[in-house]
């Protein structure tokens, strides 16, 4: 008898199926903050790991498993084969280039589609009913592209979208106001990128609408020059691929955030990506962010939001650029 078969005396079978299982594709610098964060925060106990590059894969599957002991002993695997997918609740989406200093999201459209055309096949055969959620560049577009690829229902498939630029919209604001980020309430929304529309007319603290306290706000009458706020929302991305070569901790909690409302079916409100047609006058088929109810089913409902007419304006512009950017791509 080996030593296990004396320590151990069989009662029942053991159960594979966490219930809660997350894979990751792409293990770069975004996959790797998004599998850390939502392990270290113990969202999901069961972690799947998947890229092309499998010294890396492998690498970084042991490098997390060597710190079990303290992530309360989540399952860890990672593999080239999709098959070790099977199962997952969520999926995301990673995977692909990224932007090079000065390179626009919208300069990714191509390269990352042709990646997305061998994933996503791949992920919806071992696990039918998933809920995607897509964080490669343009998110948006690769959202509604993943959306064609998979046949999945539109709220199973998600864009990472907004829930970071409305992070560093509120982090920006709290900065100015001495507030902390989670008690300043306001919402980026439309692309995730340099079209992105600030929600000025609703933004505030404890109820009080800072539009009602300086009309101009976010305007270029405003002699605050509170644009300026969102205007470093829209130069984040670059200045920190600038100075350290890419963004990650940042999409990875963001992620980690996401992932939880919907394992936890928490109903909570995020700006995600979403299809949106038929809302604020937009009548094409396009994905981008709105503040949305998500769940375990994924998105459940989209805020109807009161816009002034120039976030309409600029949601509208937004979108059209969006759908040329959907068109632009090559079969
Ligand atoms: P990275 O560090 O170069 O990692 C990309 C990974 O994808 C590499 O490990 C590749 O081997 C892997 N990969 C490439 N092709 C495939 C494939 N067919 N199957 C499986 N794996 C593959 O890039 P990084 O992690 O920095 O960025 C990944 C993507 O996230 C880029 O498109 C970024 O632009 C995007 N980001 C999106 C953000 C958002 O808010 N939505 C934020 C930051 C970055």
């Amino acid at each position: 008898m080996s030593v296990k078969d004396c320590l151990l005396c069989p009662v029942s079978a053991p159960v594979e199926d966490t219930g809660d299982k997350v894979t990751v594709v792409g293990v770069g610098a975004v996959g790797m903050a998004c599998a850390f964060s939502i392990l270290s925060q113990g969202i999901s106990s069961d972690v799947v790991l998947i890229d092309v590059v499998e010294d890396k894969l492998k690498g970084e599957v042991m490098d997390l498993q060597h710190g079990s002991l303290f992530l309360g002993n989540p399952k860890i695997s990672g593999c080239k084969d999709y098959s070790v997918t099977a199962g997952s609740k969520i999926c995301v989406v990673t995977a692909g280039v990224r932007q090079k200093e000065g390179e626009s999201r919208l300069d990714l459209v191509q390269r990352n589609t042709d990646v997305l055309k061998h994933i996503i096949p791949n992920l919806v055969k071992h696990s039918p009913d998933t809920i995607l959620l897509i964080v490669s560049n343009p998110c948006d577009i690769l959202t509604y592209v993943a959306w064609k690829l998979s046949g999945l229902p539109k709220h199973r498939v998600i864009g990472s979208g907004t829930n970071l630029d409305t992070s560093r919209f509120r982090f920006l604001l709290s900065q100015k106001l001495g507030v902390s980020s989670s008690s300043v309430h306001g919402w980026i929304i439309g692309e995730h990128g340099d079209s992105s529309v600030p929600v000025w007319s609703g933004v505030n603290i404890a109820g009080v609408s800072l539009k009602e306290l300086n009309p101009d706000i976010g305007s270029d009458k405003d002699p605050e020059n509170w644009k300026q706020v969102h205007k470093d929302v829209v130069a984040a991305a670059y200045d920190v691929i600038k100075l350290k070569g890419y963004t990650s901790w940042a999409i990875g909690l963001s992620v980690a955030n996401l992932v939880r409302s919907i394992l936890r079916n928490t109903n909570n409100v995020h700006a995600v990506s979403v299809f949106v047609k038929g809302l604020h006058g937009i009548d094409f088929d396009v994905y981008l962010s709105l503040p949305a109810v998500v769940g375990a089913n994924g998105v459940q409902e989209v805020i109807q939001q009161s816009l002034s007419n120039e976030e309409k304006g600029a949601l509208q512009t937004s979108a059209t650029l969006l759908d040329k950017g959907v068109h632009g791509i090559e079969e």
